[in-house]
């Protein structure tokens, strides 16, 4: 018999940092950095979270079926030995979904107090994505203005960033008054989210997904899928050059929200992903292959990027210095010239 026997409970917690290295791209590092009293709170938390947008994104499940999923995600936390297969077999992350048993397992070991944040998240999540779901399955557009964008990415980012807040605040590496200001930690997954759907345009079309407000893009066009058509080309520049000027309407908070951090770990967590959001923004603003193809930073300057975000006056030079990246490509043809260069003004007059 083997000599070391590797006890049940280490495996499965082994298991889930395996679907964390697999699942994501972006967060499986900055997570594993994090300090011993957070870190396997905030890696369940992620694969929650996952679950749940991998039932939201697979377009196979039938709406009546995807509906209740999605309500009732957070009540199959509890149910131990829960499992789901009926995930299409494309779908990316299907494999979490096949052994989330084992993500149960986890979650149940967690203090009350995490559990009860993961819990509450996952519930307003869940029910948020399962109300535009059913408009997208009854051919009805759901982000229409831009005050529904913003809460379809309050529901899908915002959300995560007030439970990641509390989850700092209740063990003790933050302030409580962290966790108090939602509108902060709100914007902070607001400028992520943002970012996210303007560069993942023509991947969601493909997919039938559309988040774009309409108040934004019918200023230029009649079908959001006309942006990417020849002849329209003046206008689906502007269009971004329109909805990257939302974005950036979030910045302020996000600086002011680093700045109130003071666990070491905790800071590099939350600044690396918001870094990586100004420097793809900076590359999308004017690019046109935004509409032809996956526009992404380049691997040397995520790199680079990674070993710059020490502390919050770096991370503002940073912001600096794409903003000013922005403001070289600004023209004074665009119809947002003036907000935009007011926009990344507000960076230079920051710390
Ligand atoms: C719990 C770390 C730090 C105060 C799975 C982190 C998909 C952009 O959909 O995988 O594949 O195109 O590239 C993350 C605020 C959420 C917002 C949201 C949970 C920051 C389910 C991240 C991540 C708040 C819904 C990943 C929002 O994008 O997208 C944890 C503070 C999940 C954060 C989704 C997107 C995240 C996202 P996709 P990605
Ligand atoms: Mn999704
Ligand atoms: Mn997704
Ligand atoms: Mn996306």
């Amino acid at each position: 018999p083997p000599i070391h026997v590797i006890p049940p409970e280490q495996k499965t917690k082994i298991r889930c940092y395996e679907f964390l290295n697999e699942t994501s791209r972006s967060f499986a590092s900055v997570i594993q950095e994090l300090d011993d009293g957070i870190r396997d709170a905030i890696c369940i938390f992620y694969l929650v979270l996952r679950g749940l947008d991998t039932i939201e994104d697979d377009m196979s499940i039938l709406i009546e079926k995807k509906e209740p999923l999605l309500r009732n995600f957070h009540k199959t936390l509890y149910k131990k030995g829960w499992t789901f297969d009926e995930s299409g077999p494309n779908e990316k992350d299907r494999q979490l979904l096949v052994e989330f048993n084992v993500v149960i397992e986890e979650f149940l070991r967690l203090e009350r107090q995490f559990q009860d944040v993961i819990v509450d998240i996952t519930n307003k999540m869940g029910n948020g994505m399962a109300d535009y779901a059913k408009d997208a399955a009854h051919n009805k557009y759901g982000v229409m203005t831009n005050k529904d964008f913003d809460l379809y990415c309050h529901y899908v980012a915002g959300l995560v960033g007030i439970g990641l807040s509390s989850l700092f605040s209740i063990s003790g590496l933050e302030k409580p008054e962290l966790a108090n200001d939602t509108e902060l930690s709100n914007s902070m997954g607001l400028f992520l989210q943002k970012t996210n759907i303007i560069r993942d345009y023509l991947d969601d079309l493909s997919g039938n997904r559309r988040f774009w407000p309409k108040e934004i893009w019918s200023i230029y066009v009649a079908d959001l899928a006309d942006l990417k058509k020849p002849g329209y080309e003046t206008k689906a520049i502007n269009c971004l050059s329109t909805i990257i000027l939302n974005a950036l309407q979030h910045i302020p908070d996000c600086l002011t929200y680093l700045n109130k951090i003071q666990n070491r770990s905790i800071f590099s967590f939350c600044a690396i992903p918001q870094v990586m959001a100004i420097a793809t923004l900076a590359l999308l603003f004017k690019n046109y292959n935004v509409y032809t193809s996956v526009v992404k930073i380049r691997k040397g300057e995520t790199v680079k990027l990674i070993l710059k975000c020490t502390d919050i006056y770096e991370v503002a030079n940073i912001f600096r210095y794409y903003t000013r990246v922005i403001i070289q490509k600004n023209d004074s043809k665009d119809p947002n010239f003036m907000k935009i260069s007011m926009a990344c003004g507000k960076v230079e007059q920051w710390c």
